[in-house]
């Protein structure tokens, strides 16, 4: 069969037909370099379709185990019975160590496979540095051009392989009761303040209750220590008690994403800019290191070189391919 033009399976992802999405999302995964560059021009066809850029992408992060997937089912379901279509990532690192086996994940994400307006895939791919943020960030950019919501789940707090900050609009974090560690990672500064903060397993009153209590605290802590989101001032962080088994505040995490959504409005295309200069920055130094950014000229060049190319049109995995043909050029001059 021969490889189909990109136009032609990127007006199959925007109609959101599951096979081409599916097609698109193995193309992500394909590690070969002639797949990198095919998906460098799905990618920069999908970027404008209306639903890309009017749709909601939400990272969903936190530490092992409190709950994410589940509650990513709970959310999927509440969102599909208002009649919005979703379409969910969740990536894995773990079952990069374990060999690819993602049962785990499957047996906790319970989704009906005939609806035509929800789409759920696992991620990870391994292999070369940075392999996983490149098929994170990249899935969530086809899955945007198909689908009203976009969930990303990664595991993890604080600076992770996979930056999901450049690619949400919304960043989600979960915790759950007795979460310390959290606490003070958000109190001494080291982890940003999130869009909403969750805490999942509040199953029972009391418990949520001082978690809840606790969680305000810190956030009093970090705000005063300046750790928000320097892109973002004028938001209050809402803290969401849900039991994703019970079903309970999801409701409110809803509302949450929407007025998080709703405050974006005017700022949401800087917001994407921005993670888009950051996303090619990320994937060019992953790739060739500290030496690949000082020979073309230093991290604050190349950052306002990216920004005006991506201003001109170009995309992040083109640009990011140009860049580093520039670096292996200039590597053959000087040796
Ligand atoms: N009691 C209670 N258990 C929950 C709740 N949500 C999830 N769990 C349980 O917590 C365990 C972990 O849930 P997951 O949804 O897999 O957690 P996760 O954060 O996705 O885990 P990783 O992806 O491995 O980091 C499972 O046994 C869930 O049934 C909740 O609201 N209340
Ligand atoms: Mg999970």
């Amino acid at each position: 069969m021969p490889p189909s033009e990109p136009d032609d399976d990127a007006r199959q992802v925007m109609s959101a037909d599951k096979a081409a999405v599916s097609r698109a999302l193995n193309l992500v995964e394909d590690r070969r370099a002639e797949s990198h560059a095919r998906v460098a021009d799905l990618l920069a066809v999908l970027k404008d379709s209306p639903k890309a850029a009017g749709g909601h992408r939400v990272g969903l992060t936190g530490p092992p185990g409190v709950g994410k997937s589940t509650l990513t089912s709970a959310l999927a379901r509440s969102l599909r019975q208002r009649g919005r279509t979703v379409g969910v990532v969740a990536v894995d690192p773990s079952s990069i160590r374990s060999g690819g086996s993602l049962l785990g994940d499957r047996a906790r994400m319970s989704f009906d496979p005939t609806d035509k307006g929800l789409f759920v895939r696992s991620l990870a791919t391994a292999g070369e540095v940075g392999g996983l943020a490149y098929a994170a960030n990249s899935s969530v950019r086809v899955l945007a051009a198909a689908y009203d919501t976009v969930v990303v789940e990664t595991t993890g707090v604080g600076q992770s392989e996979i930056d999901i900050v450049h690619v949400a609009d919304t960043v989600v974090l979960v915790i759950q009761p007795g979460s310390g560690d959290v606490l003070q990672f958000l109190k001494a500064g080291i982890m940003e303040i999130p869009d909403i903060l969750v805490v999942n397993k509040a199953d029972h009153d009391e418990l949520a209750r001082r978690a809840v209590a606790d969680l305000r605290g810190a956030l009093r802590t970090a705000h005063a220590a300046g750790a928000d989101r320097d892109r973002d001032s004028d938001w209050e962080t809402p803290i969401v008690a849900t039991s994703a088994t019970k079903g309970t505040g999801i409701d409110e995490l809803i509302d949450a994403l929407d007025a998080h959504r709703g405050h974006l409005e005017t700022t949401l295309q800087t917001r994407r800019r921005q993670g888009e200069v950051q996303w090619t920055l990320d994937l060019f130094s992953r790739k060739h290191g500290e030496h690949g950014v000082s020979t073309l000229g230093g991290l604050a060049t190349l950052k306002a070189r990216t920004e005006q190319e991506l201003d001109g049109g170009e995309t992040p995995l083109s640009l990011c391919e140009r860049l580093s043909r520039e670096y292996v050029a200039a590597l053959g001059q000087t040796t």
